[in-house]
């Protein structure tokens, strides 16, 4: 693989082919998009978060993970963008927002949420085969992005995720049952004759995963802790549809401002990390 420069001002405009590349196979493989600088902010303030110590007063939304679990266990921390303002910046990051916005070829991109991931030096789960949007049907589309940014090198021996591309032209293949992310064993893939891809990446880059393409990962088998931060977005038309409970669903309605069944999705929870008429805005003022 190339080795992935570091832009002074990292390209956001994909290719033809690029688009092309997601349409066919469910992903797309990002340069490096954040610099050491910025990837030690962001890994810094994940940290604190797992510590539980939280900059803006307010815990994540989620914990599934506590300072006290053993050293082999998978951290994962729901929305800690709520806890910390770096989280929030990166999550909401206009590059990825941008990128997303290409894929699913929206006008806007809002997060849906986060999740901060460290996959321990030989330890953590399996992560078993799975497509995100199963566990989101309160989303009544799947224009769903999941962009998961390597705060560190992620080799093939530290688990890295497992792609079967293409999976995601099969629609909707699996039912989620609560919590049911993790096993003991990474059955095949569901689908034969298609590639299972790792996605092996520097620190930096990001890869963006379509809500149905089926994926997993198994576990760090590496000596380095595999982290991650992950930021679900989708396209601002999607529109909320009751039905499977989901953590943001109960989180949107600790705020006066949130989508009633079949609005799209609105207000602080699910905040824009791109809108194309802010980009022309900015465009416009020459910034
Ligand atoms: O990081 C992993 O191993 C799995 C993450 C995942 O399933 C996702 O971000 O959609």
């Amino acid at each position: 693989m190339p080795t992935p420069t570091i832009a002074s001002a990292p390209r956001t405009v994909l290719t033809r082919d690029e688009i092309d590349g997601f349409d066919r196979d469910g992903f797309h493989i990002h340069e490096v998009l954040f610099s050491p600088d910025e990837l030690s902010v962001i890994a810094d303030a994940c940290e604190r978060v797992a510590q539980r110590q939280y900059a803006t007063g307010t815990p994540p939304d989620a914990r599934g993970w506590e300072p006290e679990a053993p050293p082999q266990a998978v951290c994962k921390i729901d929305n800690a963008w709520k806890s910390d303002p770096a989280i929030a910046a990166a999550v909401t990051d206009e590059r990825i927002g941008h990128i997303a916005a290409q894929l699913v070829r929206a006008n806007g991109i809002r997060l849906w949420h986060d999740q901060y991931l460290r996959k321990p030096a030989a330890g953590g789960k399996i992560v078993t085969w799975h497509q995100d949007w199963m566990f989101w049907q309160c989303i009544d589309r799947c224009r769903t992005v999941t962009c998961w940014i390597a705060l560190a090198d992620v080799t093939s021996e530290s688990g890295p995720m497992l792609f079967l591309a293409g999976s995601h032209h099969l629609g909707l293949q699996m039912q989620a049952k609560p919590g049911d992310w993790t096993g003991e064993h990474l059955s095949p893939p569901p689908a034969d004759g298609q590639r299972v891809v790792p996605v092996v990446m520097r620190a930096g880059q990001v890869s963006f995963h379509h809500g149905l393409l089926m994926h997993g990962s198994d576990r760090n088998h590496s000596d380095t802790d595999r982290v991650s931060l992950v930021t679900h977005v989708m396209a601002d038309d999607c529109a909320y549809r009751p039905g499977m409970p989901h953590v943001c669903e109960q989180a949107m309605r600790r705020y006066d401002d949130h989508p009633a069944a079949g609005e799209p999705f609105r207000g602080p929870q699910f905040p824009y990390a791109w809108r194309e008429d802010s980009a022309l805005d900015h465009a416009a003022r020459g910034a």
